[in-house]
């Protein structure tokens, strides 16, 4: 037999402590306070047992045995956990982690993976977005647009581009892409970009033939940069090129006070011939007093679409000039597309033969010169991408307008590496 003291700050909870080391049948010897409570300190009572001695030891064994249980079922679980663990990682990207982990090394091959994997959860992120921008499911029109192509579709669905041909140049993408390329919204997107550069008609300035004169006429509505462009061309042909051109000016029609003198004013200062033409008699006679030049720019003064009678005087001047022009329609890359249609349907019958796109600086969206310009299939000359003579000009290029409707237009990194 073995006595056994037990405390707490009451003989009930002093007898539970007893009870539960020792059995239910454990005989109480005595209870006694052996603190008083004051303040600050709580009563302390004893209990003291009197147990067998096989009692106890029968009760270590238990509780020894309870807590092996309790391991067992741990170990058991963690055993299970890494068997789960194992089955669904196995195929999974997770599991070269893992295992190439241990190996301290991880080769191309798996980082590639782990970084399409990322794309591709990115490229999901985007869909979701998209479907808030649209509110609706990528199920736009009677095309199914995968998440991949989500952002491209959007960028160029926000640059103004033509819902028509942006559904059919995105059906044949998705129809003729090869698949290893779907596979995130990167490739899809270098895929687009080259696909729509491949639209677009650019007259290269080196397709100009040499040795022709080169008379160019630049037509247009009011105010969209036809003589700034001309002062900029002139610029270019006569002192920026690496051949020098000799280089001379005429404008036509110019009864506005002010819209020639601005002009004489540049060529004056550029050391420039200029001729002024008011009557068709006088054209003929321009062109001839300007005949030793490479090169003659003809300047004409802004038309609405709709002042029928001046475009009328206009193809006149063209009808009886004995040489050829090449007619430069000269239009602003801020007008909306339906707008650019009409203007361009008025000004058709000039014969053009080229398209100048200008004030690239004052719009984020390019997706209507795309448009038209895919429309009309007359190729694109020149950018006219800011105020500032003779600098602000560049030659078109395909690739220039696509990053502008897919990235927005950045000059100064665009322009000085496409000029
Ligand atoms: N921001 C910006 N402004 C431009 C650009 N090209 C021309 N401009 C400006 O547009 C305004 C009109 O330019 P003009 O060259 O006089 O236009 P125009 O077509 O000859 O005008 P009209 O002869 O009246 O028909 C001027 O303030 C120019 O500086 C450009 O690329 N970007
Ligand atoms: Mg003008």
């Amino acid at each position: 037999m073995k006595l056994l003291s037990f405390t707490a700050d009451s003989p009930s909870n002093a007898l539970k402590k007893a009870q539960l080391q020792c059995g239910e049948n454990a005989l109480v010897v005595s209870t006694k306070e052996i603190q008083k409570k004051s303040l600050g300190k709580s009563a302390v009572y004893e209990v003291v047992v009197a147990v067998e001695e096989k009692e106890i030891q029968k009760r270590k064994e238990k509780s020894k045995k309870k807590s092996s249980d309790i391991l067992l079922d741990i170990s058991k679980a963690a055993k299970q956990i890494s068997q789960i663990e194992n089955i669904t990682t196995s195929t999974s990207v997770k599991e070269k982690l893992t295992s190439q982990t241990q190996k301290n090394k991880l080769d191309d091959s798996d980082y590639k993976e782990i970084k399409d994997e990322i794309i591709r959860l990115s490229d999901k992120v985007k869909l979701i977005q998209e479907m808030f921008w649209e509110e609706k499911s990528p199920q736009r029109g009677k095309l199914n647009i995968p998440s991949e192509f989500a952002e491209i579709y959007k960028k160029a669905k926000l640059s103004g581009m033509d819902q028509n041909d942006l559904d059919s140049i995105m059906e044949l993408t998705l129809e003729h892409m090869p698949y290893n390329m779907r596979k995130n919204s990167k490739s899809v997107k270098r895929y687009f970009q080259v696909l729509l550069r491949k639209m677009i008609p650019v007259r290269l300035e080196s397709n100009i033939q040499k040795g022709k004169k080169h008379i160019m006429m630049f037509v247009g509505p009011t105010g969209v940069g036809k003589t700034t462009t001309l002062a900029k061309l002139a610029a270019r042909y006569s002192y920026l090129k690496e051949k020098r051109e000799k280089v001379g000016i005429i404008t036509l029609d110019t009864y506005r006070i002010g819209a020639v003198e601005q002009l004489f004013q540049f060529a004056k200062m550029m050391r420039l011939p200029i001729e002024d033409v008011i009557d068709i008699s006088d054209f003929a006679r321009a062109l001839h007093s300007l005949s030793f030049c490479d090169t003659i720019l003809i300047d004409t003064i802004g038309s609405s679409q709709y002042d029928k009678e001046k475009l009328a005087k206009m193809e006149e001047f063209l009808q009886n000039s004995e040489v050829d022009i090449d007619v430069n329609l000269v239009l602003s890359s801020s007008t909306k597309l339906e707008d650019l249609r009409e203007i361009y349907n008025n000004f058709e019958y000039l014969d053009i033969d080229t398209i100048i796109f200008t004030k690239f600086d004052e719009t984020k969206s390019f997706g209507n010169i795309f448009s038209l310009v895919k429309e009309v299939a007359k190729p694109l000359s020149y950018f006219s991408i800011g105020q500032e003579v003779p600098d602000d000009i560049m030659c078109a290029s395909s690739e220039f307008l696509i990053d502008c409707i897919l990235d927005g237009f950045k000059k100064d990194r665009d322009a000085k590496s496409s000029k």
